[in-house]
């Protein structure tokens, strides 16, 4: 059966009829939820260690794709398309991780007949290329930190740009992102000593040993602009996210507003971000992601997430768009109705990431959970796939779930946050709870004077 013939009417809208989730934990049910509401089967794809995980009960249908490790299950494409092929799904939604920047399982879906609830495999190769990104952001006039917008091909070429530059300057694996094979350097004798090891690590890591250059900003903060755009050429954004609070490219708390952004710089950044979207005829959800220097409030464009993320609750919370919704309407080519006129943002919302980790040694903590009460009422949000006597296994990433507040303004929302922390019980595993009190109960998060250093003083204060 053709595509096509496949996608029901649902009133006057074309959905699809079912959708595959291609993936685990909490973002997994999070689609489930979604698309049970909008009407759509779903399908459920898990490991072997993820026998007994909610997502695999709430789900239509499940089938288990391998074992645990999760090049041999969740990123197994030939199993995961196998899985959509039998149990008939029109669409395969990746989450975020895994399979949803890999723009050959994107493309590969398209073969399969199988829609890819995303953007185009065409949008997310132009972005996951860090350089082709930066130089489609030059060209569409986004605000850049000098550096180079091609991959620098040997150290005579590195020492001479980053002359231009000035130092410091921080070199970064064009085929990285996240936060993975970056490095800061002081100096021409420091880049002469690192850049060849530098560039070796990023083709060992990435299979891709090109390295672009950018002047190191020194006291940044990490802002994202969430964008929302369809096929048809509309495109909004969805105000910011402010997630500078991090450990080791870890984030651990993020908040919408951003503290730092006023109504104008809200605007001028949101623009900048459509500006790119539009120069590479975006498509679905995104995340365009700026640092704004704290010194003089310049933001400067970073780089492009062609997928939702983890944080997306703080931006649902103020717009009150759900945004797996807007994500699954705009893969089946419905045109969006929301206008940039009707997004207005007046409160405020939180987001802490709940880690099954030792918040002393930020070490895993895996096994059963022994006791589990969850935090609730107005403005409490839970998005976890844990219950009473789950047992956390230890072959993925260590965030159990994600705690998210939203109140009318950022004071409110950190005593609401502060009170669900309190209420929150989890016995038999430890996590990452005490750190985030400690964190909202600090002077400097209170007063929104934070850069991304944050974390390592505070922990170099607290120890
Ligand atoms: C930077 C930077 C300063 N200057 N680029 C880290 C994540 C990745 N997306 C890029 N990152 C950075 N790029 C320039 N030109 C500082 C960081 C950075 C950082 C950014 C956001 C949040 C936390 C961070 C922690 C260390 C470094």
């Amino acid at each position: 059966m053709g595509i096509q013939g496949r996608v029901v009417n649902q009133g006057e809208q074309q959905l699809f009829r079912k959708v595959l989730i291609a993936n685990r934990g909490e973002i997994a049910l999070r689609v489930i939820r979604a698309c049970r509401e909008l009407g759509i089967a779903t399908v459920a794809v898990y490991s072997t260690a993820d026998e007994h995980s909610l997502h695999v009960k709430l789900a239509d249908e499940a089938v288990c794709i391998g074992p645990p490790h999760s090049k041999l299950s969740y990123l197994n494409i030939a199993n995961i398309l196998s899985a959509a092929d039998i149990t008939g799904a029109d669409a395969v939604h990746p989450g975020y991780g895994f399979l949803s920047e890999n723009a050959e399982f994107a493309r590969l879906c398209g073969e399969c007949n199988v829609h890819f609830i995303g953007p185009t495999t065409a949008n997310i190769a132009a972005m996951g290329e860090k350089t082709m990104a930066r130089k489609i952001a030059k060209e569409a006039g986004v605000p850049l930190l000098p550096g180079t917008v091609s991959a620098v091909p040997n150290i005579a070429a590195a020492l001479r740009e980053a002359d231009q530059i000035g130092y410091p300057v921080i070199l970064k694996a064009a085929a990285g992102g996240g936060g993975r094979g970056i490095h800061i350097v002081y100096s021409a004798e420091q880049l002469k000593g690192s850049f060849d090891r530098v560039s070796s690590e990023a083709g060992a890591a990435f299979g891709n040993a090109a390295m672009y250059l950018e002047k190191y900003c020194e006291s940044p903060r990490h802002v994202e602009i969430q964008v929302l755009c369809d096929r048809h050429g509309n495109r909004i954004s969805l105000g910011e996210r402010d997630c500078t609070i991090q450990r080791r490219h870890q984030k651990l708390l993020e908040e919408s507003p951003s503290p730092i952004l006023d109504p104008n710089l809200r605007q001028q950044m949101g623009d900048a971000a459509l500006k790119l979207c539009a120069a590479v005829s975006y498509e679905n959800v995104g995340t365009v992601e700026f640092l704004v220097d704290n010194r003089d409030k310049k933001f400067y464009f970073m780089e492009m997430n062609t997928r939702i993320q983890v944080e997306h609750p703080v931006t649902e919370m103020v717009t009150g768009i759900d945004l797996i919704k807007e994500q699954i309407r705009s893969a089946a080519g419905i045109p969006l109705k929301l206008k940039q006129s009707d997004i207005s943002i007046d409160s405020h919302s939180i987001e802490c990431r709940i880690n099954a980790e030792d918040s002393e040694k930020f070490t895993p903590s895996p096994g059963k959970i022994t006791g589990l009460h969850l935090p609730g009422g107005f403005g409490v949000r839970v998005d976890s796939f844990v219950y009473d006597q789950y047992k956390v296994v230890p072959f993925y990433d260590s965030m159990i779930g994600k705690l998210i507040v939203h109140a009318g303004n950022r004071h409110d929302a950190i005593a609401k946050m502060r009170q669900a922390l309190d209420e929150f019980q989890i016995e038999g595993i430890k996590t990452n709870i005490p750190f985030h009190k400690k964190i909202l109960a600090s002077k400097k998060f209170r007063d929104a004077d934070y850069d991304t250093h944050f974390l390592e003083e505070f922990l170099s204060k607290t120890e």
